[in-house]
């Protein structure tokens, strides 16, 4: 799915900023019917929990509702219009004036409406979106909702964070002619000095197609025509880990010598591969060092901010890491742009985490904590086609992405239970038929090691989350070193792929010191990251290391979290954790080769 671009044929609005705002309680009506009774207004984008000081709307389990008025463009007579959401989360659905013009289940992926045939250009007309945060046990991400007595809901669900809602990220509208391009798929290869860069546009009408390969300067460094078709560029500049370089292809339809429509996308010619118990990336062997991440920031929630998104690369940067992982979600678009400008290497995730119906803790346990009644616990046919969805739709997004080094299509499903290897395999599948170019993994949970997982079979690379010294052997580094290896000896014995630690850490309060190994402290979560540093380097197999997390982030209440989760090496305002110093030392000293 392309994302909206201004070009010679093609223009945006952006309908980011204040909306009208209204909880559903089941007193509005018909909302989209008028005028939405509310003196409350939200910003777009953002989670809408945090913004208020009443419980009522943070605590909400329904429909909300945004509503604002919007003018089309009077010299957009003539074209299509279109309206964009980046993402409704969890479920979205969009009405012009009276009319409903799009509907759509998953909350981190972007959908988008025709709507030419209910607006006017130059005129004005009402956009309604009514956006939904429920999770059922058949929804990517699971949840349950639970009725209080007095009749109040209660969401519940098995995933660590907390469950935002809203318009997260960009509204826009957009123009683009009739016949147009609709999709290209971009794929790179390389031969000896040469890059090829394979590409397939779709269309809407009947148009010749014209591409131009342009390097950073501006200079045409291929051409061709045809729907299909490989550009040759010689002496290529790879997009390379730490050191992006993006060529620009400008896609055209042409009619006579008329250019009818005009789309253009960065291409970063690289390679992916696994090749025995190696990742290469242009066929070099890469080692992933950096984090699981979160979009989570004070007062905003989920919502995309450009401040946080340049703030959190620059200390990505600073502390020498080469990657992160889309923990447990898509991310925004201009994310995903930036990491493909500045070289960061991604592992992209679904939102299918938390799909542990049979692990004590999950499902199973909150099903029965809340009523929830038998054959309710997930793993269905109804969650397997919302799965399929969320592979597609990001494959859909991302595809284009030189930063996307590989797909992860959940993280820490129950892998132990008969039948799990039923419900993944297909997917993973699903996966390899959508992008054949891509390696594609999920991440394994601590109670299904070698011996008990059935899914990592499918995987192309092993990745793991482990907490040994945290949840188990709490304090313990030496006997969790003992532990860590004998597991990590395991895997590679037993698959011989390569493997990448997705999560490790321990929760940590700044200021909080200790000469001993005492959990919570700002030394024993360094110690704790040394002492899995030093095993990771033992084991041949491993080729990258997550730490679990990025920054402090807000998790749903419970007494395990402290006003959320505290694994960040930067808090929640992204200030740095003493580890922060050592992670620095040891990845800084990785990029330049020094270790
Ligand atoms: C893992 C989850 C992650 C949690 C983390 C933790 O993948 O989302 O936040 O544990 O407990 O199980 O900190």
């Amino acid at each position: 799915m392309l994302k909206p671009k201004a070009t010679a044929t093609r223009e945006l609005v952006s309908l980011n900023g204040l909306w009208k705002f209204a909880v559903d309680s089941g007193d509005l009506g018909e909302p989209w019917a008028g005028p939405l009774a509310t003196k409350l207004e939200a910003p777009v984008p953002a989670s809408y929990n945090d913004l208020f000081t009443d419980s009522a709307i943070r605590d909400h389990v329904g429909w909300v509702w945004y509503q604002r008025t919007a003018r089309v463009p009077r010299g957009w007579a003539g074209e299509r219009v279109f309206v964009r959401f980046d993402a409704a989360t969890h479920e979205g659905v969009v009405y012009v004036d009276d009319v409903e013009v799009v509907r759509h289940e998953g909350g981190y992926l972007p959908f988008e409406a025709d709507i030419t045939d209910h607006v006017t250009a130059g005129a004005e007309f009402r956009l309604t979106v009514g956006v939904n945060n429920v999770l059922t046990p058949d929804t990517i991400p699971p949840g349950l909702v639970k009725e209080l007595p007095g009749g109040r809901k209660q969401q519940g669900y098995m995933h660590d964070f907390y469950n935002y809602a809203g318009l997260h990220r960009s509204v826009q509208l957009y123009s683009a002619p009739a016949t147009r391009v609709t999709d290209v798929t971009v794929v790179t290869d390389v031969e000896g000095s040469t890059g090829l860069v394979g590409y397939a546009v779709e269309t809407s009408g009947e148009a010749a197609v014209r591409t131009t390969l342009r390097d950073e300067q501006g200079a045409v460094v291929a051409t061709a025509v045809g729907a299909e078709g490989t550009l040759e560029v010689p002496d290529v500049r790879l997009w390379q880990p730490g050191a992006a370089y993006l060529y620009d292809l400008a896609v055209e339809l042409v009619e006579g010598d008329a250019v009818v429509d005009e789309y253009a996308l960065h291409v970063g010619v690289r390679t992916v591969e696994v090749r025995e118990n190696r990742f290469l990336i242009n066929g070099e062997p890469f080692y992933f060092t950096g984090f699981g991440k979160h979009e989570d920031i004070a007062v905003k929630g989920k919502g995309h901010d450009d401040a946080f998104l340049v703030h959190d690369f620059e200390l990505i940067d600073w502390i020498g890491a080469n990657s992160f992982r889309t923990s447990h979600y898509p991310y925004a678009e201009e994310v995903m742009d930036y990491a493909d400008r500045h070289g960061i290497v991604v592992i992209d995730e679904t939102a299918a985490v938390g799909l542990n119906s049979r692990i004590s803790g999950g499902i199973a346990d909150l099903m029965s904590a809340f009523g929830g009644a038998s054959g309710e616990e997930g793993f269905g046919p109804k969650m397997a086609e919302a799965h399929r969805r969320e592979i597609r739709e990001l494959i859909a997004r991302d595809k284009n992405h030189p930063s996307v080094v590989m797909w992860s299509i959940a993280n820490e499903p129950d892998t132990m239970a008969e039948g799990t290897d039923d419900y993944f395999e297909p997917l993973f599948a699903y996966a390899r038929e959508l992008d054949p170019t891509r390696p594609v993994t999920f991440v394994n949970v601590m109670m299904a090691p070698p011996n008990v997982c059935r899914v990592s079979k499918f995987a192309d690379v092993i990745c793991i989350n482990r907490y040994y010294g945290w949840y188990v052997d709490t304090g313990d580094l030496a006997t969790a070193e003992v532990h860590l290896e004998a597991e990590l000896r395991g895997w590679e014995q037993m698959y011989g792929k390569p493997m990448i630690m997705t999560e490790y850490g321990a929760d940590t309060l700044p200021g909080l010191h200790s000469v001993w190994d005492q959990p919570w402290t700002e030394e024993f979560q360094a110690n704790l990251l040394d002492m899995y540093h030093r095993v990771f380097d033992r084991v041949d197999s491993m080729v990258g290391e997550q730490v679990w997390n990025f920054a402090d982030f807000q998790t749903s209440v419970g007494i395990f979290r402290v006003d959320g989760n505290k694994k960040g090496v930067f808090t929640r305002d992204r200030r740095p954790k003493a580890v922060a110093h050592s992670l620095r030392t040891r990845w800084t000293a990785i990029r330049d080769g020094r270790a």
